[in-house]
């Protein structure tokens, strides 16, 4: 129950209008118990009825997606776009294409995107989209002509200075490249600055394949700088998934001096005591898109086990979950405890339960929320839209130093903002009231918007 009766009222309605949107109705939550402690000095937010529109979409769009297998059979996907806020900036968020997408968690990424991008300082508005289509089995054939049919309706819904798609789980450069060139095909019109996360020779940013896993260590070195005087070096890390973020956090966690020893897919996971060999897990994933199990054939000492939650009972000074949503619940997050972590980093979105938070928060751990920690992605995408609006090109040190002040900010940012609200150390108080607080005077500024 929230204290506020104003902010109880906004939460009831959220959850009755769509009784099914279980991820949606989390974040939200999450998002009303932080706005809980400092609603009392905001009156005008009831007044100008700021909360309600806030956790409304500006637009749903649905669609039919048909396209073609190898066989000439004829399938129907379902592709979505929620343009959730475009209060400080054109709509920017990223495409799922993964069986288990829906509106409820297309709802939650988005409302969680407009308090991330606004986290990173830059002008983007919150959006996500994508579609229940499953790349995995599937031929380059298929997923060019699926891309395709997808960009063939979202095309008249996007665009340069109105909402600027990316990847998220199943897009990549492969699938990017695909929509950019039905884009442009269909439109008749070379707009570079229309999606983000492009090959390099069309108007792509260095460092954005990059970004994300490595603006999650930039953030997790300044939290362990500032909260336990400590940093990488020596450390043991435990990454789950085994994706762009997942790949490029264990990069970075490396060069930065730690040993990661366990990485995981979907069906199961993998541990190197001696530390992961990331050129062959390179080679399995981005080489041929083969399953982690094959790592523990190719790489003597290590083991390989399914189904990927067990990830966590190995012993880990710093966590890193950078699959999927709601991976870690209560009693892991106690068992990563138990086992003695010294800090949490959510990499993937909402990874964690809101009980599993509790745990670690309650256990004094420093924990970064992933609308703060893996902001670096869309950080480095609002940087390849500067970049194309210049027809320019940053050399890699140049954005990365960028990235690196990105997150070193966000992170002073949210500890500042715990801090001033009385809770210091609350990283998800920090996120959620200096994301929104943005967001909120600007709407107040514009009016009803
Ligand atoms: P990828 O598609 O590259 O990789 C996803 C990884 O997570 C794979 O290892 C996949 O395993 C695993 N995974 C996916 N779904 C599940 C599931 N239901 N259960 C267990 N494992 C699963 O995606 P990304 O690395 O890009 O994204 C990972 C997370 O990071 C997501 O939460 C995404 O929203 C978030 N994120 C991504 C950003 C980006 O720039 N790409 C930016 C910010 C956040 P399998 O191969 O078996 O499916
Ligand atoms: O969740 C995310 O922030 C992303 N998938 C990246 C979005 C983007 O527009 O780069």
């Amino acid at each position: 129950m929230l204290k506020s009766t104003y902010l109880q009222r906004v939460y009831t309605e959220v959850t009755t209008k769509d009784p099914y949107e279980r991820e949606f109705h989390q974040t939200v939550l999450e998002f009303l118990e932080s706005l809980d402690q400092i609603i009392d000095q905001h009156p005008e937010y009831e007044k100008k009825a700021i909360i309600e529109t806030f956790v409304e979409p500006e637009r749903v769009i649905s669609f039919r997606v048909p396209w073609v297998d190898d066989q000439g059979k004829l399938h129907i996907n379902r592709g979505y776009r929620v343009q959730f806020s475009s209060a400080i900036g054109p709509y920017k968020g990223g495409l799922r294409f993964h069986p288990t997408v829906n509106l409820s968690i297309l709802k939650f990424l988005g409302f969680e995107q407009i308090l991330k991008n606004s986290l990173t300082t830059l002008p983007m508005g919150g959006a996500k989209g994508g579609s229940d289509f499953d790349p995995k089995g599937k031929s380059e054939e298929e997923v060019m002509r699926f891309c395709q049919s997808f960009m063939t309706e979202l095309q008249r819904h996007i665009g340069q200075f109105v909402d600027v798609p990316a990847g998220d789980i199943g897009v990549g450069g492969r699938e990017i490249g695909y929509l950019f060139g039905q884009y442009r095909r269909v439109r008749g019109t070379y707009a570079a600055g229309v999606l983000t996360g492009k090959g390099l020779s069309f108007g792509g940013s260095l460092v954005r394949t990059e970004a994300t896993g490595y603006g999650i260590c930039y953030l997790t070195q300044e939290m362990l700088a500032k909260m336990k005087n400590d940093s990488f070096e020596g450390k043991t890390v435990v990454i789950s998934g085994s994706g762009n973020v997942a790949i490029f956090a264990c990069q970075k966690a490396t060069q930065l001096g730690a040993k990661v020893v366990a990485l995981s897919d979907s069906n199961g996971y993998i541990h190197d005591p001696n530390g992961i060999n990331l050129d062959v897990v390179k080679d399995i994933k981005l080489g041929h898109r083969g399953r982690i199990s094959e790592y523990a054939g190719r790489v003597p000492g290590s083991t390989y086990t399914e189904g990927f939650r067990g990830i966590w009972n190995i012993p880990c000074d710093i966590a890193l979950p950078c699959a999927t949503q709601n991976e870690i619940d209560g009693n892991i997050a106690k068992t990563i405890v138990k086992n003695g972590v010294m800090a949490v980093t959510e990499g993937a979105n909402m990874p964690c339960l809101p009980e599993a938070m509790q745990v670690f928060q309650s256990a004094g751990i420093p924990f970064a929320p992933s609308k703060a920690a893996n902001a670096g992605g869309v950080a480095t995408s609002g940087l390849e839209m500067s970049q194309n609006s210049m027809r320019y090109s940053w050399s890699f040190e140049e954005v990365d130093r960028r990235l690196k002040d990105i997150m070193t900010n966000i992170f002073h940012n949210i500890y500042n903002a715990a801090e001033e609200c009385g809770k210091p150390g609350d990283l998800v108080l920090g996120a959620n009231i200096a994301g929104f607080m943005k967001v909120a005077d600007v709407m107040l500024s514009q009016g009803l918007i």
